[in-house]
Order: C-alpha cells, then structure tokens, then sequence
C-alpha cells in the first residue's frame, strides 16, 4: 500500500492504494467516479479514457506506481455536468453522436484532450486522434461523433455561440418525425448513466461476488466435480454446482416447430454431465471479494472425459459423428420450402442458369461493455435479477423452471444497457446469478470481463449455403433453388427459427415465383448461435445478392438493371408468397441509378494498376416483427402534476427505446400540449410493466409504438370533456375516471405453413446498399470509400436515431465483409483480434437517403430500422471486390489474403471450399 496524493477534477485527495492497482479500478471503487467506463480492460477500447497531466490515458491498463504525487487528472465528471454541460458534451448529445452511450464518456475525454492540444483538427485529423487512440464504438458508425467534435471546437474557439447546439422544438411543439435529442443523452454525455458494473458497485453490503469455472474444452463428458480446496480459500462464501439447482437445471430453447427433433431443455444453467462448447458454466463461486472469487475458481477441480469436437456445421453432419446431445440426432430441424412449380424442368429450359456456394461467418457482436448482472430476494421473497436483458417477459419463462421457481416467484429487470446487437435475446448470465442468490441467500454479482463476454455469449451462426438461380433470356427470373445448413452451436434456442430465415430472405426482393429449397439446423460445439441484428438476413443475402452480380455478369448485363426488372412491383410475392405492404423498390433504383453511374465513372477514373477501384450494389429487406401474430402492451397514466407516465418492456439496447416512447406517446397526446419532458417513463421491470415483447426482430417501433398509441389514446379519451377540452388529474379522480389505461397492439399476420408459405410480418423494410472500393492488388486489401444507401423504414420517427442506426449498421456491414470473425479460440478473443473496427475502417463518406412510403398498419406510418441497415451491406462490398478486380469472394470475411489467393488463381476466385 501506499499513500498517493492525486489532484482529481481540480479537488487534492489523498488516497492510501495498491502500487499495482488499476486506475480506472480507484476511479471507480475508491473515488466512486464511475464515469470513467470499463469496456475491454486490456487497452485496446478507450471507454476508461482520462487526462493525466495533460495525456490522454486508457486507465484500465495504468498501475497506480506509474502516477506521479500531484498528477492532475481528469476525467469525465470533471469536464462538465448535467447542469453545466461542456460543448462537447451538448454538441454529442445535438448531433446524436451516441446510442448505448457506453463509450461515450471515453469519446468525449479524449476529444477534450485533442482540443487542448489542438483547437482546429481537420475532419481528417479527428479521425485519426480517435483511431491512434483506438476509442472504439460498436454502435454509432464514428461519423455524427466527428461531426459532434468539429461543432464543439468551433464553439470553443468562440465561432458559433454554444446556444446552437441546444436543440430547440419546431414552432409547432411537434417532436415525431424530428431530430428531438433522446431524453437519456444527458446522463450519457456525463457519464451518470448508471451501467450493470455501476450499479453493482452501489448494492448494499453483504453483496457476493461471483466468478465462474468454466469450461476450456468444447466437448467432454464430466466424471466429476471437486469444490473442496475452493470451499477453503480466503472469502469465499460457497461454490454453486448444478446439485445447488433446485429445478430441471436447463433453459428452455422455446422450440418453436413442432418438427423439430430436440426438445429444447439442452442448455444446462451449470453443466452437469457433459460440457457442449468452450466456456461453459461448470460452477459459481461466491466470495466477498471479486479477486477471492477468482482465485478460488481456479481450484475447483473438474474431471473430463474429452470427446471429439465438432466445430462447423460439415464436422457435424459427417457419418461418423456422435450425437452431441445423446438422443438428438446433430441435424435437428429441417424445412422445405415450396413455392410454385416444381422448379427442375424450369431450370432445364430456362435461358440461364446459374449456380453459387457460399459461406458466412460466425460474426461476433463485440458490444463494448461486456456482459454484466445481479441478483437479490426483494421483500415479497421473489428473486429479481437485473441484466442486460433485451427480452424480460421471455427470459423470465425462458429461466423458471430450471430453477425451480413460478413464473411470479422472479423479477427480471434491465439495466441500462451498453448495447447487445441481439446477443441478449438469449439469457446469458440470469439464471447463474438467480441459482447464485438462491443457493446463498444473499445478493449476487456477477460481471463478466471481454474474454468471457467474446467466448461465452452467442454469436451469428454461420450459414453454408448453396443457391441456384434461372432466368429468361431477358433476365426475368423464373425459378429459385437453395440449401443451407446453419451452425447453430450446442444449443437450439431459436435455431428452427432462424432457419426459417432463409426461407423468408433468401431472393426476397425479386418476383420468384417457383422456389424449391430445403435448410437445417447443425448442433455444433462451437459458440452457441444467438440473434445478431438482422437475424438470418446477412447470410441469405450474401447468397442470392451475390448470385445476383455472377447472373448478370454470365449476361453481360448491368447488376442494377437485372435487380430493377426484377424487384418487386404489384403482383409480386415474397419468398412466402406474401403480396408486399408497400413496393418503393422501383423508386428507390430510380432515385439510385444516377448516383450509380457517376460513381462507375469515378471508379474508372481513379483506378491505377495497384489500386482497383470498383462499385458494388445489393437489395436488403427484413421484417418487423416476430412471425406471425405478435403483441406488444404498454400503458399511460395521467400524473397529479398534469404529466404522463408511460410504461412497457421496450428494452433498450441503445437503440433508442427512450426517444421511441417519448415521441409515441407525445404524437398521440399532441391535444394535451404537453412538452415532452412533461412525459415520463416506466421502462423494462416485469412486476411494473405489460410485456411489450422483446426488443428483437426491428418490432418495437411497430409493435410497441402502436401499443403506446393505443393507450395514449384510451387516456384522452378518458379525459375528453363533452366540449372536447380535457378532464384535470383531480376532475378525473373527482369522477372516479381512472387515471391509468393499458393500450396493446397485435400484428395482423400468419405463421408460415408446413411449405413455408404465408404471412409472417406486415410491415417490412427496403434498403439499397451501394459500396464504392479500392482493392490493393498487391496485398489483397480492400479499402471501402464510400457507401450510399436508400432505405424505406416507414415514416420516420426521429431522424438522429435514424441516421445513427443507418451509419451503425454500414459500418457493422464493413467489418462483417472484411474482417470480423470469430473462429480461432485464441486469436478472435479480443477487439483487435476479432476484427473490430475503428474510426478509420469505416468511411466518413456515407450518403444516407430516404423514402418515407406511410405504412398502413405502422403507428403514424412507421416501420422499423434496426435491421435494415445491416441486411446487406456487406454484399454490396464483395460486389464491388469483384467489379474492381474481377474476382468473386464466396466465404467471408474477405481478408487480404483471401482476395490475394483469388487473384492468383485462374478461377478469380475464394470458394467455400478453399476454406474446407
Ligand atoms: N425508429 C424511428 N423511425 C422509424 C423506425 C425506427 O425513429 N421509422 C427508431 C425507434 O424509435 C427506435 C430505433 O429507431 O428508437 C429502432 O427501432 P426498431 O427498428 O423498431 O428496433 P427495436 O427498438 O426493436 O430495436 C432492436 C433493433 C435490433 S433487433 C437490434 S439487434 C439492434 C438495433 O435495434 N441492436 C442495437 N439497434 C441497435 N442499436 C444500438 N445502438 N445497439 C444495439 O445493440
Ligand atoms: Fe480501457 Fe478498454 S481501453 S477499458
Ligand atoms: Fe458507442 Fe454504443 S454508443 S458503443
């Protein structure tokens, strides 16, 4: 120990600390300033950025024997407040330059540190501050946050009045449809929003610390666990196995078809009999201190009988492979599709035929906070666990009985939230902390460092896929066929439904009208397969979007004018042989073509023997909602103070469930004349909110934003007067009106039939992707220059999450075409080792259009957004790979060394097999 003398935001404290301790870890712990962020804990993030003597720091990987007595250090609280915000701080919040707002106290940090140094950075020169300092942002797309940095220099160098950068309503009070800042911004930009890590830090005494023993085999049977040593390290309170488990110990996978061969309880709460993937829960332990945890984790003793591991799909379906789950055959779930004609004589005849076999890979979701959660008994007894749940009301089913526990016996809450992209539609860690706190009868912590958040939450699951297309000779389409197989990992939960996926996105867009396909579903043992925003679309996509480009090429046509005769008009159907809501395709290619054409001549133009330059295009579409008939409640309470709560279960990944609510409800509520801050919120707490359904399958704004009207209207018609002015809080308590309406909203859709065909969604959205390339011919490496998308989402019900979710999701499809994976055990287990992208992988230059065609069943006209943007941006980069220098990446990501070997070999391309 040591005395340390450190001067924090301009205030001496003197503090008695570890020589090796982490900053980031006395910021937090000893000085409570938890606006400093704990993303990767290794240095390769940003999120713990602060200021030390003038040094822009990342404080998780500085010892507290490197500061210096009297160091001045800054950090996030120090540089503004809620009441007193820094420019930077109104102008990230202005220009929407945050979503989950988990990086941002680290963006802003370091932005102050370039602006002391540097009051004018170029656009160029902020990019890469942000880049050398490797501030990383999984959610944003890095583009508004430079934007939010050049406008607060400008105000700091005295140019433009900081007023500009206070967001002020129309004339009209209207906020629907408007760049309205969401009303969580300000705790975001102040690094007050209270994250899983932050709130654990303010559970009472007594609390437990976990840490898991986990598995680092993929495939073993269990002969035994030994917790003895454990139990005798120093603080440890007591090691939970599965025998501690009071139910069936499973969570259930929910099998959504009845033809599916497994029965859904076979993800173990903590392993029993065998381990199916590497980083299984084997045991807990809980100990008062994190570090006692642990330590004492490592001597539990588990005792395995190693089986071979099946880690893709092909290793899975061999003959010889064993049953992963004993009983289960490994393909569990198979579908056929059949739309039309029986599709072999057509392709017999037809003028072209052309056939492709691709593979897309097991992208991880790389959020920046890891995954983190907490458990307690409350005062009526029942077991409330917090999360990062995206799905409360599903995971509380989902985990009850394997721990034993009725339905009303748990509580699931989340917690704000530094973004999933769909890996919290699975439980996670609920049920260990839950099993934790029964077996303990004490709270329960549980936070998971980015190793474990990489090796041991789902991913995408790859999809191995073959498609075969035939057209007339002028290029009509007339018949599909396809086959995939999908590496779900070791467990099903929804693995039947993302098959489904490629029945449903696979050649949607275009007018099929004969398709003949079968998909199924692998049980492997690698990462088990989790939602990932777009859910089943990116793979399907990377099939026919590419078997699009090599059809036209085979017919000398141009990709754009083959996809426009194509795409839907009046009288098309979808893969499911639905007639679609809405048909902005055509308009959408018109709006495009120009920009098309002059981005071919620049290519041409600017493409020297080294560097190819090249213009790709693709189509994406994704439903909004879950298949079929799908609910959403939430409700609306007139306050004493003349103000409205609204309450439901729109759970916020960061995608703006906060702003989503507000401008629902505001919308509806106009007669009232409400501002929006007179609109509060009851969020994400099953024993206080309806189930508005989980925060998946881009349906909230549909779904939810239809039960949010519904309510809202229900209210002000309980406060409509015969004159047609409104009842006060009192005159309604006076007439024994109630004051609190619960609204919901169901979609009118069908499940698909056993052929796969029907009526899954009713509002879809429609997305063209265009990526200008350079291809280093001499590396293999391809640079994206520039992307372009049209996107029909509906109206639209903000813009800044709007643009935030568009460049978001581009940049997600930069890093999916070229380097993101996570396959290598060892290498894909960090940011950098993964393929994250920073700020300058990702092209500033990202032109975003519009057509805001009203939905006929969306609230006020909206669809969704979420998913759009990543549907298919990726495929529009490997397009234009192959316009550049004419070779065809079939199995992605398209590493330099994979574009190299194409260009190498006399077929101009990287196969799915050249991977094998
Ligand atoms: N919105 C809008 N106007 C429209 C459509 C949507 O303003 N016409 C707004 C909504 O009000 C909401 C946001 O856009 O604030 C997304 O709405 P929607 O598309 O309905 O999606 P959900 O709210 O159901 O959110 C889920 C979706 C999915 S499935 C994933 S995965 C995802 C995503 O959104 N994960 C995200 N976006 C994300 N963004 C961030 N920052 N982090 C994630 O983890
Ligand atoms: Fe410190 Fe990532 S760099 S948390
Ligand atoms: Fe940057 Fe979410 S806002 S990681």
């Amino acid at each position: 120990m040591q005395k340390k003398v450190l001067v924090v935001n301009g205030i001496e404290r003197t503090l008695i600390v570890d020589e090796d301790a982490l900053l980031s870890d006395v910021l937090r712990k000893q000085l409570h300033l938890t606006g400093t962020k704990v993303g990767c804990g290794t240095g390769q993030c940003g999120a713990c950025n602060v200021i030390v003597d003038g040094k822009l720091l990342r404080s998780c990987v500085v010892k507290m024997k490197r500061l210096e007595n009297r160091a001045q250090i800054t950090t996030i609280e120090g540089i503004g407040s809620p009441l007193n915000l820094h420019p930077l701080q109104k102008a990230f919040t202005f220009h929407g330059a945050l979503q989950c707002g988990f990086c941002t106290p680290g963006f802003i940090v370091s932005a102050k540190a370039l602006l002391d140094t540097n009051p004018s950075p170029s656009r160029e020169e902020v990019r890469d501050w942000f880049q050398k300092n490797r501030n990383a942002c999984r959610c944003t797309g890095y583009k508004m946050i430079v934007d939010a940095v050049l406008d607060a220099a400008k105000v700091l160098r005295g140019e433009m009045p900081a007023s500009n950068l206070d967001y002020k309503l129309p004339g009209d009070g209207k906020v629907y449809g408007t760049c309205y800042p969401r009303p969580t911004s300000v705790a975001k930009v102040t690094g007050t929003w209270d994250f899983g890590e932050d709130m654990g830090q303010q559970l009472p005494e007594g609390t437990l610390q976990c840490a898991l023993v986990q598995a680092e085999v993929s495939h073993a049977n269990i002969k035994s666990i030994d917790t003895t040593e454990a139990e005798k390290m120093p603080g440890v309170f007591k090691v939970v196995t599965h025998k501690d488990v009071k139910g069936k110990n499973r969570i259930t996978g929910l099998i959504t078809f009845p033809t599916n061969k497994g029965d859904g309880w076979d993800r173990p709460i903590l392993c029993d009999e065998k381990i199916f993937q590497f980083g299984d829960a084997i045991a807990i332990v809980c100990a008062d201190t994190r570090e006692n945890a642990k330590a004492a984790a490592k001597k539990v003793k588990v005792e395995l009988e190693l089986l071979p591991a099946y880690m893709s799909a092909p290793a899975a379906m061999a003959e010889d492979a064993i049953e992963i789950h004993p009983g289960t055959p490994n393909v569990y779930y198979e579908l056929n599709v059949k739309k039309g004609e029986e599709t072999a004589p057509i392709m017999a005849k037809a003028a072209h035929v052309i056939e492709g076999e691709y593979y897309l890979q097991r992208q991880p979701h790389m959020p920046i906070e890891p995954d983190v959660g907490f458990a307690y008994i409350d005062d009526q007894k029942r077991v409330v666990v917090h999360s990062k749940s995206i799905g409360i009301h599903l995971h509380l089913y989902m985990i009850a009985p394997g721990l034993g526990l009725e339905p009303e016996q748990l509580v699931i809450v989340q917690n704000p939230t530094g973004a999933t992209f769909g890996y919290k539609f699975s439980p996670t860690m609920e049920a260990l902390v839950a099993a934790a706190t029964m077996a303990t009868g004490r709270p329960c912590f549980l936070g998971y460092d980015w190793f474990q958040q990489q090796t041991y939450t789902g991913k995408r699951s790859p999809f191995w896929l073959k498609v075969k297309l035939a057209a007339d000779k002028d290029g009509k389409l007339l018949a599909m066929e396809g086959d995939w197989s999908v590496d779900h990992g070791p467990y099903s939960e929804f693995g039947d439904l993302l098959t489904t996926r490629g029945a449903q996105f696979i050649g949607a867009g275009y007018d099929i009208k004969n398709i003949r396909s079968v998909g199924r579903t692998v049980c492997t043992n690698h990462g088990w397969g989790s939602a990932f925003r777009s859910y089943g679309s990116p793979q399907s996509f990377f099939a026919s979007e590419s078997l699009m480009d090599e059809l036209a090429k085979k017919m000398n046509m141009d990709p754009l004018e083959l996809r426009y005769i194509n795409c839907y008009r009046p009288g098309a159907t979808t893969p499911t042989g639905q007639a679609p809501e809405v048909y902005p395709f055509p308009e959408m290619f018109d709006l495009l073509r120009p920009k098309y054409k002059a981005a071919l001549e620049r290519a041409r133009a600017e493409s020297t023997e080294k560097k190819k330059r090249g213009v790709g295009i693709s189509l994406g579409i994704y439903g909004c909602g879950l298949d079929g008939p799908d609910t959403s409640g939430a409700w609306a309470e007139l306050k004493v103070d003349g103000s409205v709560m609204v309450g439901n279960s729109w759970q916020d990944h960061g995608q703006g469930a906060d702003m989503g609510t507000v401008a629902f409800a505001h919308e509806t509520l106009r007669p009232l004349n409400l501002t929006p801050d007179r609109i509060t919120l009851c969020l994400n707490d099953t024993s206080l909110v309806p189930n508005s359904g989980p925060s998946g399958g881009s349906r909230q704004n549909v779904v939810t934003g239809n039960a949010i009207k519904a309510a809202c209207t229900l209210l002000l018609n309980g406060m409509r007067k015969s004159d047609g002015t409104f009842r006060t809080f009192e005159e309604m308590v006076k007439e024994q009106i109630p004051t609190k309406y619960e609204g919901s909203w169901t979609t009118p859709c069908t499940h698909m039939d056993e052929n796969q065909q029907g009526n899954p969604f009713c509002i879809y959205m429609y997305v063209l992707f265009m990526s200008e390339v350079a291809v280093d011919v001499t590396t293999g490496k391809t640079e994206v220059l520039k992307m372009t998308t049209v996107g029909d989402y509906g109206t639209i019900t903000n813009r800044l999450v709007v643009d935030g979710q568009v460049y978001g999701g581009l940049a997600q499809g930069i890093g999916l075409a070229l380097t993101e994976d996570f396959e290598d055990l060892k290498k894909h287990t960090t940011l950098i080792g993964s393929g994250f992208p920073f700020c300058k992988d990702i092209t500033d230059d990202m032109e975003v259009h519009y057509l805001e065609t009203p939905r006929p069943d969306g609230p006020f006209g909206a669809a969704g957004v979420g998913e759009g943007p990543l549907t298919s941006p990726h495929v529009a980069i490997i397009n234009a790979i192959d316009n550049a220098c004419g070779v065809r990446i079939r199995h992605l990501p398209a590493y330099p060394e994979k574009v190299l070997a194409a260009l190498k070999s006399p077929k101009k391309a990287f196969d799915v097999r050249d991977r094998l």
